[in-house]
């Protein structure tokens, strides 16, 4: 954790994006982390959007900027503008919703496939932890098929109530995490694809 602190500086504002199907609990997500307390939500017609400071956790200070994109079917073909050249992608489960994990999980599997957003770090946040029924963490990830996923997607499952906001700090620390990580192996891979003379593998990432 030592090396994420010290890397801090490095970043001006992380721009993160929260996809999810309609009612997974998203923009409660985004006012949890805005606010700090529960706001009653409806449900999103387009996006919503914040500048967040963290508060909490290793990436306390952390700058982000959240688009949090509406999850109903007729919206849903947005989520690949707003998940280009993200830093990270957020997906929000409702660990109730059962019947709803197959389309999660088809969802989720397309975004992860699109061009720009191979190998972007993902925190599938297993919301709504305190509903008697919700699945446990292990079972979302197998319903998800998350060792499914290209290669390249690193991922990290993490369950929350975010009514209450638990769950949330930790989430966002993994997530931070894994950018940096992301971060960092970009720029090795830049740096020999200099010094190996290959000028077109050196460039073109955003990062
Ligand atoms: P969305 O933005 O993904 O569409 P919302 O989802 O944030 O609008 O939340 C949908 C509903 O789920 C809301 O209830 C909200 O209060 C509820 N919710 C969100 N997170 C949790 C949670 O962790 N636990 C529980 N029990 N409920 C949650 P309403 O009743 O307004 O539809
Ligand atoms: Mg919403």
């Amino acid at each position: 954790m030592g090396n994420i602190s010290s890397n801090i500086s490095a970043f001006q504002s992380l721009h993160i994006v929260m996809l999810g199907l309609d009612s997974a609990g998203k923009t409660t997500v985004l006012y949890r982390l805005k606010f700090n307390e529960f706001v009653n939500t409806v449900p999103t017609i387009g996006f919503n959007t914040e500048k967040i400071k963290l508060s909490n956790g290793t990436a306390k200070g952390i700058s982000c900027h959240f688009w949090d994109v509406g999850g109903q079917e007729k919206l849903r073909p947005l989520w690949k503008s707003y998940s280009r050249c993200t830093d990270g992608i957020i997906y929000v489960v409702d660990s109730v919703d059962v019947d709803r994990l197959e389309e999660a999980k088809t969802e989720l599997h397309k975004v992860t496939k699109f061009a720009e957003n191979q190998g972007t770090p993902l925190l599938v946040i297993a919301n709504k932890q305190d509903l008697p029924k919700s699945l446990p963490v292990a079972e979302i990830e197998k319903q998800l098929a998350l060792h499914e996923l290209i290669p390249a997607t690193t991922y990290h499952v993490q369950p929350a109530c975010a009514i209450i906001g638990e769950g949330l700090t930790e989430g966002m620390d993994k997530l931070y995490e894994m950018i940096l990580k992301r971060r960092k192996s970009l720029k090795q891979k830049k740096k020999r694809a200099r010094s190996s003379g290959c000028p077109a593998l050196a460039g073109g990432s955003h990062l």
